[in-house]
């Protein structure tokens, strides 16, 4: 049992659980680059291994630490020759889930995530592969991740669509840390690094 369920963390699926079989899972790269690209699990574990300490923050008020296993985007991204053109990446799920984020905002700490702690990530936490983006609202931390595209304009996403902001901009407020179980203050702007 991964430190997620543990924790008994939240589990969020607008579009249901799906099952995915790890053997022949690709995750799709296209858009604005050279060519299309997949990869497969050992195809993203052949890359540059981290494990970060970092929290999933959401807007319906909850946050929760843990160590996320992966490729760093910034490793993950020197595999693709990028047009001029990408200013935004749409990453979207199995089920359809979408959510979108500009280009330059995919800093240093967002990774493709497949295990938590050296455990594999569970289905319901988004297994094989979700997207963990620790600086913006969870909703932009697509689990289930099946494909990534390149585009120009800004579009919505799932939950952008359906009042959220676009930006996905942590903000002030309170949070239940599901870690120890007691509300927090937030000074938002950024990732939840003071508890
Ligand atoms: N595919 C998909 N990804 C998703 C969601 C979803 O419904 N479907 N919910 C998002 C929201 S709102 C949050 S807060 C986090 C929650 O992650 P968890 O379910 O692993 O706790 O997943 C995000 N990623
Ligand atoms: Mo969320």
């Amino acid at each position: 049992m991964s430190i997620l369920s543990q924790l008994d963390t939240p589990v969020f699926k607008a579009e249901g659980i799906p099952k995915i079989d790890p053997q022949t899972f690709r995750l799709k790269v296209w858009g604005l680059m050279e060519g299309e690209r997949d990869f497969s699990l050992p195809d993203l574990k052949q890359m540059p291994f981290t494990r970060l300490d970092a929290r999933l923050t959401s807007v319906s008020g909850w946050s929760v630490r843990a160590k996320w296993d992966g490729v760093l985007w910034q490793d993950f991204v020197k595999n693709i020759n990028l047009m001029p053109q990408a200013k935004y990446v749409t990453f979207t799920s199995v089920g359809g889930y979408d959510t979108g984020i500009p280009l330059h905002e995919l800093n240093e700490r967002v990774m493709l995530v497949w295990a938590v702690d050296g455990e594999p990530l569970e289905r319901q936490y988004g297994g094989p592969l979700r997207l963990l983006v620790p600086h913006l609202w969870g909703y932009k931390s697509c689990k289930w991740l099946n494909d990534i595209e390149f585009h120009q304009e800004e579009r919505g996403g799932f939950w952008e669509d359906r009042g959220y902001t676009r930006s996905g901009i942590i903000e002030p407020g309170m949070t239940l840390d599901i870690n120890t179980r007691t509300e927090r203050p937030i000074k938002g702007g950024g990732e939840v690094t003071e508890f």
